[in-house]
């Protein structure tokens, strides 16, 4: 089969449900001819998109919080809004079928033939815990189709940062009287999140204990936008109470960025720590001490910032692989 990239990207442009499969078939295959033009369709749709498009939010927390379950909530919510949502479910390991009975779930309650509800479930194929550049093409190609675009992932530490860099929006989904939430604390990512959940309200007193540890832990730390505080909310993804403020919440934080542009800030910003998070991924250290190291590579990125972060993972990885040859 033959893709012509700019083709499929005018049909995605015009928010053309059909072509969001075959894009993300596209982006999925391995064979060499295919990549090419993958690549060439993200370069265009990543140049071209709308700003800021469809709100992109990381949905991570410990497994069995319910962050799956909060999202079938969340669906209830949105549909009857009209607005649409797409699910990216990262699966920890292939092994894993949670993102497909997620799938199931939404797809049983809201109607199988729903085309404003979109859900793909994707393995973290690079290593355990961490997402998958076709984790980060999903995003691009899902945020122009749909209005919300979110992306679930088990918190392993790792993981937390990776997602930040794909989303506007960061939720962290507390599992009451596990501690969870002393081991993220520890773990030193509590200034990630943008909202906390403490999820499972209907365990009781429990439930509420974990909202003062996660207040106490966000008084004492530092966050790098301190215009926003970062609320903690109680939800019972079972019973959908909370489900409405949670909602308010997002929406809270994203007129928040659009404020003063702060939203153009973290994308580029998301944008550069994707770039060498992905280089560093495949090249290691060794890798990125042909570009110069660290330092110099991103001074580079922050230089020049008009090429897609596909175009420049391409390039980058193109010009770390000639070093190699040369020093062999
Ligand atoms: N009591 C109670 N149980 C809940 C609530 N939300 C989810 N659960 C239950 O918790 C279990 C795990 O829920 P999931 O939504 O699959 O959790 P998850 O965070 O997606 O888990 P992983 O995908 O495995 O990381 C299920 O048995 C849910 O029914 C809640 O608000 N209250
Ligand atoms: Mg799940």
């Amino acid at each position: 089969m033959t893709t012509d990239p700019r083709t499929l990207a005018d049909r995605l442009l015009s928010r053309d449900r059909d072509a969001v499969a075959e894009a993300l078939n596209l982006t999925d295959d391995q064979r060499p001819e295919r990549q090419a033009a993958a690549l060439k369709l993200l370069d265009i749709l990543e140049r071209e998109a709308p700003f800021p498009g469809a709100a992109r939010i990381g949905i991570t927390g410990a497994p069995g919080a319910g962050k799956s379950t909060l999202l079938d909530a969340l669906v209830r919510e949105l549909r009857p809004r009209g607005e649409t949502v797409a699910i990216v479910a990262v699966d920890p390991s292939s092994q894993r079928t949670g993102g497909a009975l997620l799938g199931d779930r939404i797809r049983l309650r809201s109607g199988s033939s729903d085309p404003g509800v979109f859900i793909r479930s994707m393995a973290a194929r690079d290593r355990l815990g961490g997402l998958s550049d076709a984790t980060h093409a999903g995003v691009t190609i899902l945020a122009l189709v749909f209005d919300r675009v979110f992306i679930e992932t088990v918190g392993v530490g790792q993981s937390e940062a990776d997602v930040s860099r794909l989303v506007d929006t960061l939720v962290f989904v507390a599992n009451p009287g596990t501690g969870d939430v002393l081991q993220f604390m520890k773990a030193g990512l509590l200034e990630l999140p943008d909202i906390f959940l403490v999820n499972k309200a209907d365990a009781g007193p429990i439930a509420e204990r974990t909202v003062s540890e996660l207040e106490s832990g966000l008084s004492l730390g530092e966050r790098s936008d301190a215009a926003w505080t970062p609320p903690v909310l109680l939800t019972s993804a079972r019973d959908g109470s909370g489900v409405h403020q949670f909602v308010e919440a997002l929406d809270a934080h994203r007129r928040h960025l659009q404020n003063d542009d702060r939203i153009s800030q973290r994308r580029g910003e998301a944008a550069r720590a994707l770039v060498i998070g992905a280089l560093q991924r495949r090249y290691g250290s060794f890798g990125l001490q042909q570009l110069g190291g660290l330092a110099s590579l991103r001074s580079r990125l922050a230089e020049d910032p008009t090429p897609s972060a596909f175009t420049r993972i391409a390039r980058l990885g193109a010009e770390i692989e000639e070093a190699l040859r040369k020093s062999d």
